[in-house]
C-alpha cells in the first residue's frame, strides 16, 4: 500500500488551515486576515456555483431581464459583486471597497470597519460568461495605516504596498491562487467537501516559456516594440521555434495558463486605447503581483508594473507579464525605442 499517497489524500490541507499555519509565524496576529480571507473564499464558492448552473438557472444574459415568476434576473456580474460587497462588508474586516463592477469606491460604515482595504473584480472575462468558458474573480488587498475616516487615497498606492492578491478560476475545476507575499499557492475546491485544498504549492512559473496570448485583432494599432516583439514570436530570429499563440480572453485564464506553463501575456496600448484596456487596480497589481511572487515579472511598457501609482480608481494600464526571460526581451524593445 502507498503509504505516503494515502497521508496526502488523508492530510487534507484547506485554505484556511494554510493562512492559520501562516498567520502563527506572526504572533502580534490576531486573525483578522484569515476572518477577511474566509469571506473572500464564500463568496468565490458563491459564484462558483451560480457559474456552474448559470444556464439551468437563467443567469446567463443582460440584467433587466424578467424570469418566469416576473422577477427580476440578476446578471451574473451583478450577482456576484452583491455577494462579494456583501461578504466583505460583513467580514467586519474592511473599510474601503473598489469593484469593477461600482463606479464609486464603497466606504465601509463605522461599525463594521476594519483594517483592510480591498479591491476587486467580482466576475473577469464577462463576453465568455454566456458561452460557458473560464472566467474569473481577481482581488487584492491593502492595509489601512490610519484610524482616520477612510478615502480613495487608502487604494491609489503603488502595488508593491498590496499584502496580498490572488484570483479564483471558474474552469473545468475551480481554483483559487493566493500570495500573501511568501510565494503563490494554488487550491483546488473539493465540490464534494465545498473546501479549497491546496494542490499547487509554491508556484514557480517557467524562466522561459513557449506561448504568447495577446488580442492579435488589435495587431494593426500596436506601438513599434510591441509589434517588433509579437513578429519574434512567430519567426524567432536566433533559430528557436515559434511560439504558440493562446488567447481565451478571460484575464484569469490566460494569466492562469501563462503562471503554469510560462510564457507571456500581453495587453499593450494600441492606438485606440492608449493606456490599453485592464485595469490597475484589479487586474494589473493584483496578477503582477503574483507574476512576482512566483519568479517571472509583469511590466507596463515603461515601468514595473507594481511601481505605478494611480490616480483614479478605475485607472487603465498597458501590461506585459509572465516569464522572467519572456518580459526581459519585451522591456529590451521598449528600452530600445526610448532611446532612439
Ligand atoms: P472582458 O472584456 O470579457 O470582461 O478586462 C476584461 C477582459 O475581459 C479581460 O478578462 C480580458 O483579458 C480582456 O478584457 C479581453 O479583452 P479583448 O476582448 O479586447 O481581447
Amino acid at each position: 500500500m502507498d503509504h505516503e499517497a494515502d497521508a496526502y489524500r488523508t492530510d487534507l490541507m484547506t485554505i484556511t488551515r494554510f493562512v492559520l499555519n501562516e498567520q502563527s509565524k506572526y504572533p502580534e496576529s490576531r486573525g483578522d486576515f484569515t476572518i477577511l480571507l474566509s469571506n473572500i473564499v464564500l463568496g468565490c464558492k458563491f459564484v462558483c456555483s451560480a457559474v456552474n448552473k448559470a444556464g439551468l438557472a437563467k443567469l446567463i444574459g443582460l440584467a433587466g431581464d424578467t424570469n418566469i415568476q416576473g422577477e427580476e434576473q440578476k446578471k451574473l456580474d451583478v450577482l456576484s459583486n452583491d455577494v462579494f460587497i456583501k461578504a466583505l462588508v460583513s467580514s467586519g474586516r474592511t473599510s474601503v471597497l473598489v469593484s469593477e463592477e461600482d463606479e464609486e469606491a464603497t466606504f465601509v460604515e463605522s461599525s463594521k470597519r476594519g483594517k483592510y482595504c480591498v479591491v476587486f473584480d467580482p466576475l473577469d472575462g464577462s463576453s465568455n460568461i454566456d458561452c460557458g468558458v473560464s472566467i474569473g474573480t481577481i482581488f487584492g488587498i491593502y492595509t489601512m495605516e490610519h484610524s482616520d475616516e477612510p478615502t480613495t487615497k487608502d487604494v491609489l498606492k503603488p502595488g508593491n504596498e498590496m499584502v496580498a492578491a490572488g484570483y479564483c478560476m471558474y474552469g473545468s475545476s475551480c481554483m483559487l491562487v493566493l500570495s500573501t507575499g511568501t510565494g503563490v499557492h494554488g487550491f483546488t475546491l473539493d465540490p464534494s467537501l465545498g473546501e479549497f485544498i491546496l494542490t499547487h504549492p509554491d508556484i514557480k512559473i517557467p524562466k522561459k516559456g513557449n506561448i504568447y496570448s495577446v488580442n492579435e485583432g488589435n495587431a494593426q494599432n500596436w506601438d513599434g516594440p510591441t509589434t517588433k516583439y509579437v513578429e519574434r514570436c512567430k519567426y524567432p530570429k536566433d533559430g528557436s521555434p515559434a511560439k504558440s499563440l493562446r488567447y481565451v480572453g478571460s484575464m484569469v485564464a490566460d494569466v492562469h495558463r501563462t503562471l503554469l506553463y510560462g510564457g507571456i501575456f500581453l495587453y499593450p496600448a494600441d492606438k485606440k486605447s492608449p493606456n490599453g484596456k485592464l485595469r490597475v487596480l484589479y487586474e494589473v497589481f493584483p496578477m503582477a503581483f503574483l507574476m512576482e511572487q512566483a519568479g517571472g515579472q509583469a511590466f507596463t511598457g515603461k515601468k514595473r508594473a507594481l511601481d505605478l501609482v494611480p490616480k483614479k480608481i478605475h485607472e487603465r494600464s498597458p501590461i506585459f507579464l509572465g516569464s522572467y526571460d519572456d518580459v526581459e526581451e519585451i522591456k529590451a524593445l521598449y528600452a530600445a525605442e526610448e532611446n532612439n
